[in-house]
């Protein structure tokens, strides 16, 4: 199977919004079994998502078409997570750790999150998903009742991201910064935001979310270990 013009495909279905085709190429990958059902989802739909970005912002899209293919997109993920979930290399859970991820109360931007937590199960961590607009109450409620290891938000609006800081405030208020590691990202978010608000970790991407979780859990065993 040409890669790259399965790759296209998939962007311009986004584009399209056609969910019919979109689901097609899915199960035309998997029976191929050459193709990375993770990179088609990145780099193949995630390239129309993004373009759908571009349309928009350039006033080539309008609101309902946007929604209408985001809605495409999250379906489109959604299929791809599950098939990767009843797949058994997929599933070889190595059990890393426990994350709790959440897109913070007020912004309902949840593909970006749906894609890290699909990178963060694949690469072997139990990842509970709280959905979005979730308040930083209840994600550090959830956080203790789960007993997690990494609180991970997201926050795709400038407004929004003050939920981060908030969050990152109540646990530092409660003496649990040594309790829970945590993540930000989301469009807006920027390295020097986590450093500012006191994250433990930035990450750009998906694929990069699984490095950085990496890391920290490695480092937090090292440190349960002095
Ligand atoms: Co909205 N929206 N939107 N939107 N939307 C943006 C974010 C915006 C930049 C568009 C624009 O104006 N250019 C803009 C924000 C401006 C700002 O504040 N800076 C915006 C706006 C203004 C709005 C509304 C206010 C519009 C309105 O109603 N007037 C409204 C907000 C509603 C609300 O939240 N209260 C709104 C609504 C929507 C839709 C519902 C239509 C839809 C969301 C559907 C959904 O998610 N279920 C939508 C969409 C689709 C977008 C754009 C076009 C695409 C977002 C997306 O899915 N990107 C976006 C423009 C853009 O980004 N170019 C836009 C693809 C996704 C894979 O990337 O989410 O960045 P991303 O996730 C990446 C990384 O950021 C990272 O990894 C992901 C995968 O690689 N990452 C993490 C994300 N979370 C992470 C967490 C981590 C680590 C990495 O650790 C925990």
């Amino acid at each position: 199977m040409d890669k790259e013009r399965l790759y296209e495909k998939a962007r311009e279905t986004i584009i399209d919004a056609d969910e019919t085709k979109a689901i097609n190429i899915i199960f035309e990958a998997q029976k191929d079994g050459e193709i990375d059902l993770l990179d088609l989802l990145l780099y193949g739909f995630g390239d129309g998502n993004e373009e759908i970005g571009h349309l928009f912002d350039l006033g080539s899209l309008s609101l309902p078409e946007l929604i209408y293919a985001a809605e495409v997109m999250r379906n489109v993920t959604d299929t791809i997570l599950n098939l990767l979930h009843d797949d058994k290399e997929a599933r070889k859970i190595l059990h890393k750790g426990k994350i709790l991820l959440a897109t913070v109360e007020g912004d309902v931007h949840d593909i970006g999150k749906g894609i890290v937590a699909s990178t963060l199960k694949s690469a072997g961590y139990e990842v509970i998903d709280l959905g979005c607009e979730v308040p930083a109450e209840v994600i550090v409620e959830k956080a203790i009742e789960n007993d997690v290891d990494i609180i991970g938000t997201s926050a795709l609006l400038t407004s929004t991201m003050l939920e981060q800081k908030k969050l990152i405030k109540i646990l530092q208020e409660n003496d649990m910064s040594d309790k829970f590691i945590t993540m930000v990202g989301g469009a807006p978010c920027t390295k020097r935001w986590a450093k500012r608000i006191g994250a433990d970790g930035y990450s750009e991407d998906a694929v990069e979310a699984v490095r950085v979780a990496n890391e920290l859990i490695k480092l937090k065993k090292n440190k349960s270990e002095e």
